[in-house]
């Protein structure tokens, strides 16, 4: 049988500083649903990457004395690092300044300028250089700033390339109208389609005022615009190999920030189909990570260093946190109190408190071994029911990226599971000889659960549900799929567990 495909994308962030927590944000969500649908049976390409080129990259080196190469290069190893820490699962990482990405930007450019609808003229615009970004006078905002970042403006004028966009936008605007899904969600749909009312200019896409760019196909003293260059990297891994260019592309996701849905909706779009190449499904605009001082941003100052919260708390507990508490497409508060409430009520608490007590009672009655269940009581089906529900459910809001929803329904089993334990009182069956059978029962019925549990929550906490599973002595965490938590009654019988072990320890709160 085919395999399913399904390829996932993030922003190739810039490497201008080191990443923050808004970063990690949207590279939790992306590995989330990558991972999800690996467990869907999916043959998952996840891609995430580093944007190097640009006028603001080149500036920073230079004050720091040092080439644009090796400056960059330090802070990408950075952001390997962290996606490493962070047990990010992505399929390959695109640096914009590889060889195997100039390739295919080149061979973009020349593809589109052959057709004509690049041409060279003269531009003399507002640009605003920490967002790499061209405006129009009455783009700006009320202080002639640019409307994204809020800081001045240069005028700037030079010889060009221009990328015949206004070509583009009625084939755009009736694409964008026929496939509701291509913008997501629809606030940023709506902006598009007034974006594109409002008429859309040519596209200026080469830059001569600095060098550390890709260089225009035979015309050397022009670096190709860093956002022509870096949508490209979408493209990269398989541009050269028809097999899996025919098995990826298009993409199913590319999932930006809502400030960049702008280039990924219409520049982009306009890009493949001037080279011929078919539109990326879906584009999804998710919110920002605010802080008590704002959206929190490397200019700014008011950034959240991911690396120190994941040395503090773990990965799984900031992936958790990510995943659980902002709605998928708004905006969400990050806040160092809400994540340690979380941390020990959730983690701590819930979960903590239903793996370890389940393991002890089962250690403490039966020498630790899961004994065979025989009926079942109106308590047994109703766990069993949610069980299974809860695992529908979650696959349901999983397949529509309702992610925090997801990760709700598996809490509410979890709490419900806990209630379990106090409404069954396995302590007080272990003390009558005549309830052995309800005590296996109530004791398989929990181990179960949590066998379930750890493969709803792989996705969002990957170590998290490993170290349950090793705890359950269960093996091949790595072949599980979702099916398997579509069943109730899949625990082996007369089966050793472990030692319970802590997964998460209380924070304590000064
Ligand atoms: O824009 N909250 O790179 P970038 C949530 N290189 N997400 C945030 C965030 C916040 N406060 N701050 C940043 C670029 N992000 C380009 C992209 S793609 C072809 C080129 C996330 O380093 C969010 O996903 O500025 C945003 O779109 C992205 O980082 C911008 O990263």
């Amino acid at each position: 049988m085919n395999k399913k495909n399904f390829y996932i994308t993030t922003p190739i962030y810039y490497p201008s500083a080191k990443l923050h927590i808004g970063h990690a944000y949207c590279t939790t969500i992306a590995d989330a649903i990558a991972r999800f649908k690996r467990l869907a049976g999916y043959d998952v390409f996840f891609l995430t990457g580093s944007d190097e080129h640009g006028q603001k990259i080149q500036r920073t080196a230079e004050s720091q004395g040092v080439t644009p190469l090796e400056y960059v290069d330090k802070i990408v190893e950075g952001f390997q690092e962290l996606w490493q820490r962070l047990n990010i699962s992505n399929n390959d990482f695109i640096r914009t300044s590889e060889p195997r990405h100039q390739k295919v930007v080149q061979e973009i450019f020349k593809k589109i300028q052959d057709k004509g609808d690049i041409y060279k003229g003269s531009y003399t615009g507002l640009y605003c250089t920490p967002c790499e970004s061209y405006w129009t006078e009455h783009q700006l905002d009320e202080n002639g700033c640019c409307p994204d970042c809020h800081r001045p403006v240069e005028k700037v004028s030079e010889e060009a390339y221009f990328f015949k966009l206004s070509n583009y936008a009625d084939r755009i605007l009736d694409h964008i109208e026929k496939n509701p899904d291509f913008i997501v969600p629809t606030s940023r749909r709506n902006e598009m389609i007034n974006f594109i009312k409002q008429g859309l200019e040519d596209l200026c896409i080469s830059r001569t005022s600095f060098d550390w760019g890709i260089p225009v196909p035979d015309d050397e003293k022009h670096v190709i615009y860093v956002w022509f260059d870096a949508v490209i990297n979408y493209i990269t891994p398989f541009y050269d190999d028809p097999d899996r260019f025919q098995k990826f592309w298009p993409a199913d996701i590319h999932l930006v920030g809502k400030e960049i849905v702008r280039f990924h909706s219409i520049i982009w779009p306009a890009m493949l189909m001037a080279a011929d190449l078919p539109l990326p499904k879906q584009i999804y605009g998710h919110g920002w990570l605010i802080t008590d001082s704002g959206k929190m941003s490397k200019s700014v100052g008011n950034v959240v260093d991911p690396m120190l919260l994941i040395d503090e708390f773990s990965a799984d507990a900031i992936r958790y946190f990510l995943l659980r508490e902002i709605t998928l497409g708004q905006d969400g508060n990050f806040n160092r109190d809400a994540l340690i409430t979380r941390i020990n009520s959730d983690l701590a608490n819930d979960l903590g408190n239903l793996l370890h007590r389940t393991l002890n009672m089962i250690n403490k009655f039966q020498g630790g071994i899961v004994n065979a269940f025989d009926g079942e009581s109106e308590i047994d089906k109703s766990l069993k029911n949610d069980a299974i529900n809860t695992a529908t459910e979650y696959k349901n809001l999983m397949e529509n990226i309702q992610l925090s929803d997801a990760v709700k329904k598996v809490w509410t089993f979890i709490s419900r599971a806990n209630k379990y334990i106090d409404e069954t009182m396995p302590w007080k069956l272990a003390k009558d000889e005549t309830q052995k059978q309800t005590l296996s029962n109530t004791l398989y019925n929990l181990v179960e659960s949590l066998r379930i549990i750890s493969i709803l929550i792989s996705p969002l906490m990957p170590s998290t549900a490993q170290k349950i599973f090793e705890q359950l002595n269960l093996n091949d965490f790595e072949k599980i799929q979702i099916e398997d938590a579509l069943t109730f009654g899949k625990f082996p019988i007369n089966h050793k567990i472990n030692k319970p072990q802590q997964l998460f320890p209380r924070i304590e709160v000064k």
